[in-house]
């Protein structure tokens, strides 16, 4: 549901406000800790933040894209390892079941996941299955009563807190490919599954991933999500609407890190003059704001035609791929501007050199991406 503008406007100014004086002073604690602290977690959750992509009648906020796009992007200007708090619950954790689930299976799992109560995971991603996810092995094999799950998946954002996963496994061995693929919805509870420790990893601390092992569980016919065969649709169909929200918050972090340049270029004396009055230096700005804007332009195009049925699996990947190495570009002039105080870490900017790295990786590298748009063209002749 597209939010009237007023509410709209309230509850962006609402999220504006918790980025800038609840969780932007909490940035440094929660990298050197690796966590975000519970009662920040329980403030999100007040906020309505787990569930801004849930239906209303489920207990979420029930967003249109485009407004969660422009949430997303208020989230981005601070730390991303807040947003990864709840970035499952709001997109590949969710979407499956959203999209796919049954009536039966949305009454049970979405109003806690909404509150977030329920803490989701999406696991598609396996040691030998990372961009080339139509070939994942683990295997979901239906003895007459239930299917039985084995094998592992690897990297799973907030495994580690999860008490629901939808899983992507292989229902039928004899069909390579995604055709071969089911996707479940899997209970953290259920006897046989395990979570790894969380990796240790180059940024984003306070958000985890974990690998996830699935030793003969066994999951009933009701937990399937779609039709037996569909699974890897579901997870493009997931990952196509995720893609869209990580380049917004690529947008988000980008204009957090464009304020920070105005400041210091701005307070910073050189040459007994500020560093913004130096055209090499105006360069950089002018380049890391042209291209914010844009990225936000097809963030927010793509958003407004998936919003009216459109099909927009080129646009996400487009956005996702132009936004995630624009934030890229923009970190890596911000360090240059500050100099050495963008190496240290005591202002931050190091942190977000680092953290925003994984945006080019995840929810499908570059590579992926141009792939996608390739063939979409190639499909569309457009
Ligand atoms: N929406 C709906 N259906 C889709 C789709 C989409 N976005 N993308 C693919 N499909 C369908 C295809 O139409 C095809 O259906 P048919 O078999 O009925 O023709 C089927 O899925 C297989 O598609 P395709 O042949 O394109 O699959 P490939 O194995 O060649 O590869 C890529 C597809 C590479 C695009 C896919 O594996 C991918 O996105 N990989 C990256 C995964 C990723 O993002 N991982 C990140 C970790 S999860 S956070």
């Amino acid at each position: 549901m597209a939010l009237d503008a007023q509410t709209r406007a309230e509850f962006i100014a609402a999220v504006r406000r918790f980025v800038e004086e609840r969780l932007r002073p909490l940035e440094a604690q929660v990298a050197d800790e690796d966590a975000v602290p519970e009662e920040v977690v329980a403030d999100m959750k007040a906020l309505g933040l787990y569930g801004l992509s849930i239906p209303e009648e489920y207990g979420g906020l029930g967003l249109s894209m485009e407004d969660e796009c422009l949430v997303a992007m208020e989230l981005g200007r601070c730390s991303p390892a807040f947003r990864s708090c709840f970035g499952t619950n709001v997109g590949i954790g969710s979407q499956g079941l959203v999209m796919f689930g049954t009536p039966e299976q949305k009454a049970h799992y979405l109003p806690g996941i909404a509150s977030g109560e329920i803490v989701t995971s999406f696991a598609l991603t396996e040691p030998e299955a990372g961009s080339d996810s139509g070939s994942v092995r683990t295997q979901a094999i239906w003895n007459g009563e239930h299917y039985v799950l084995k094998g592992s998946k690897r990297y799973i954002t907030n495994a580690n807190k999860a008490s629901l996963f939808t899983v992507m496994a292989r229902t039928n061995p004899d069909v390579k490919g995604g055709g071969g693929v089911s996707a479940f919805l899997v209970p953290r509870s259920s006897p046989g599954l395990s979570v790894g420790k969380p990796e240790k990893k180059m940024g984003q601390q306070g958000a985890h991933i974990c690998d996830v092992h699935f030793d003969d569980v066994r999951v009933g016919p009701e937990l399937r999500l779609g039709a037996e065969g569909e699974g890897f649709k579901v997870a493009m169909q997931v990952l196509d609407r995720g893609r869209l929200h990580i380049a917004s918050v690529c947008v988000g972090v980008a204009q957090r890190l464009i304020e920070e340049i105005i400041a210091y270029a701005g307070a910073r004396k050189q040459f007994g003059q500020p560093l913004a009055n130096f055209q090499m230096v105006q360069a950089q700005m002018a380049d890391c704001k042209t291209e914010a804007y844009a990225a936000r332009c097809m963030a927010l195009d793509a958003a407004r035609r998936r919003d009216a049925g459109d099909n927009v699996v080129l646009e996400c990947s487009a956005s996702k791929l132009y936004a995630s190495e624009m934030v890229g570009r923009v970190a890596d002039r911000a360090v240059q501007i500050f100099g050495g105080a963008g190496y240290v870490a005591d202002y931050g900017i190091e942190r977000f050199y680092r953290d925003v790295r994984i945006f080019r990786i995840y929810e499908g590298a570059s590579e992926i991406q141009r792939l996608i748009i390739a063939r979409e063209m190639m499909k569309q002749g457009v």
